[in-house]
């Protein structure tokens, strides 16, 4: 399973930016019996194999009678049947040690230096010298910690993580600043070492190997600079290259800020910003309009800027391309997606119409752009109650994929409606007994949630609104505390226009991973290099456009 990441290629004096595939990385829960046995880090594939593998390994299962069923779903794989109980587990040198963070705990990491290519490849084979270990034994692996153009200490392992943490001690010994180091390590970068670095403050990782995907998220956010295949005259930066100063860029100003760049090219090249409510804040912060995805594909219609740059997920930047086809739409992250946008494609939907051939197909507009030419009305979290009381009462409805918000509103309208199986996997972290001691602890707070949440969350809540809504009972409320159950991206905004106000997180699990794709870097480098381009069958765009304008026309 590979990601396609965009990124600096160095190769002498040369410099390229350009796609490139990594391996992907995963948080994996493996129980058995419903109870947690590990969590591992792992390529997301073969996720059965996978749990029975690992049980069979650890001499808990030991043939394919004790299993009853497997389920795997959203990195979770529960093995159900007669499984023994495990003794206390061993780390072992190689990837599990079990070690994962949520994007919520991401500390930023501020160190102040500044590398040139030439350094990195002199260090590289510097460390690669003094690894003797590995030339004597051929199965040790080495890590070492670099301060400007000498490596301080080297260290040698069986496992790379060992080899890390036994420099990272070192500094930790002798009592060292963290800011201004390296650290080269000869095996991957996987997000367990971006975590390490991140946990002392060392901004900035070397590699020999490549890097995985989440490793490169973790460190897009974290602020640490990532370097593989640094060998040769070559290396790729994954992230942060303001830390990489070659000759070719040094001769640029490079002094003003992400931003202040962002919004000067913006200017250059009429382009604009539009954020959703989730996107990290200082996302947020850059943008020329904030909203929902129906509020951004209001305001990308009615623009006269040529280029914008869609900071959210892609059905919503393709909902912006739909309504404004003569424009160029720009996603900084195209691995942006919506799980929950996945979990319908058109040879399912066009299945489901042919078993209710007179139903009336409304798609929430968390769907892709085939999904929205096979659909008859979109409707969003906002106007889902006004499009389907809109409706003759003697129709079926079809309503997709979100089975919660279909749910909801087919509670609220009292419409029997056939429901598609979807769900959204961050609304469901929100759950029932978080907002209750939510509620406990804050007594006076009022609890806000959105209609994607489960039923029995929607039924305690005080309020069930979409994010637009959202920001506007905020802003019209007596109320000085509230219980967000939405993501969490959208308090940022909230406490900026309401400084006097006080927000708590129904959970602080309530992260949308491809939300927080986009950094400050990659919406430089979408205007920049004009990446990544929506482009659509214009026949699909037509049709989907239909099912768009008919929502508008209900709810204008
Ligand atoms: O429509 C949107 O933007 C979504 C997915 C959620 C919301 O309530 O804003």
């Amino acid at each position: 399973m590979k990601s396609r990441i965009r990124l600096l290629k160095i190769r002498g004096e040369e410099e390229k930016r350009l796609d490139d595939l990594v391996a992907s990385e995963a948080p994996i829960t493996i129980k058995a019996n419903g109870q947690r046995i590990a969590s591992l880090l792992a390529t997301p594939s073969y996720l059965s194999e996978l749990a029975c593998g690992f049980l069979a390994s650890l001499g808990l299962i030991e043939n394919f009678s004790d299993i009853s069923s497997i389920n795997a779903l959203d990195g979770e794989v529960d093995v159900k049947g007669d499984i023994r109980e495990g003794k206390e587990l061993l780390l072992t040198s190689g990837c599990g040690k079990g070690l994962i963070s949520h994007p919520e705990r991401i500390n930023r990491v501020n160190g102040n230096f500044s590398i040139s290519p030439s350094l990195i490849l002199k260090l590289i084979s510097e460390f690669q010298l003094r690894s003797s270990g590995f030339k004597e034994t051929g199965c040790l692996h080495s890590a070492a910690i670099s301060f400007s153009d000498k490596i301080l200490d080297l260290k040698e392992d069986i496992g790379r993580h060992n080899a890390i943490d036994k420099v990272i001690g070192g500094l930790f010994l002798k009592k060292e600043e963290f800011s201004d180091k390296a650290i080269l390590t000869s095996g991957r970068i996987t997000s367990e070492i971006v975590i390490k670095a991140m946990n002392v403050g060392i901004p900035m990782i070397i590699s020999r190997s490549s890097s995985t995907d989440l490793a490169i998220s973790l460190a897009d956010k974290a602020g640490i600079t990532l370097v593989g295949f640094a060998r040769g005259k070559r290396m790729n930066v994954y992230t942060h290259s303001e830390r990489i100063k070659s000759e070719v860029r040094s001769q640029k100003s490079e002094v003003r800020s992400l931003a202040e760049r962002i919004r000067e090219l913006c200017k250059k090249k009429n382009a604009i910003i539009l954020s959703h409510n989730y996107q990290p804040g200082e996302v947020q912060d850059v943008a020329d309009f904030l909203g929902d995805s129906l509020d951004l594909s209001r305001r990308a219609k009615e623009t006269s800027a040529e280029i914008i740059v869609f900071c959210g997920v892609h059905f919503m930047a393709e909902i912006a391309k739909i309504l404004s086809p003569e424009k160029t739409v720009l996603m900084p992250d195209i691995n942006a997606g919506c799980p929950l946008a996945d979990m319908i494609n058109g040879e399912e939907l066009k299945r489901l119409k042919e078993e209710h051939p007179d139903a009336i197909v409304v798609s929430y507009v968390n769907t892709s752009a085939l999904i929205k030419a096979e659909t008859d009305y979109c409707c969003t979290s906002a106007n889902g109650l006004s499009v389907i009381n809109s409706l003759p009462k003697d129709k079926e409805i079809i309503f997709t994929p979100d089975k919660w918000l279909g749910d909801y509103i087919a509670r609220k309208t009292k419409r029997e409606l056939i429901l598609w199986n979807g769900f959204c996997p961050t609304h469901l972290k929100i759950i029932k007994d978080g907002v209750l001691k939510a509620k406990e602890a804050h007594p006076n707070a009022e609890v806000i949630v959105h209609p994607e949440c489960r039923r029995n969350v929607v039924l305690i809540a005080d309020f069930v609104l979409g994010t637009g809504g959202m920001i506007k009972r905020v802003k019209e409320s007596k109320n000085k505390e509230f219980i967000i159950g939405t993501e969490i991206g959208i308090i940022h905004r909230l406490k900026k226009e309401n400084p006097d106000k006080i927000f708590y997180p129904a959970t602080e699990l309530a992260i949308c991973p491809n939300m927080k794709l986009t950094t400050l870097e990659k919406v430089l480098w979408s205007l920049e290099d004009e990446v990544y381009k929506i482009e659509l069958d214009p026949e699909i765009m037509k049709r989907a456009r239909k099912s768009i304008e008919r929502m508008l026309e209900i709810t204008s």
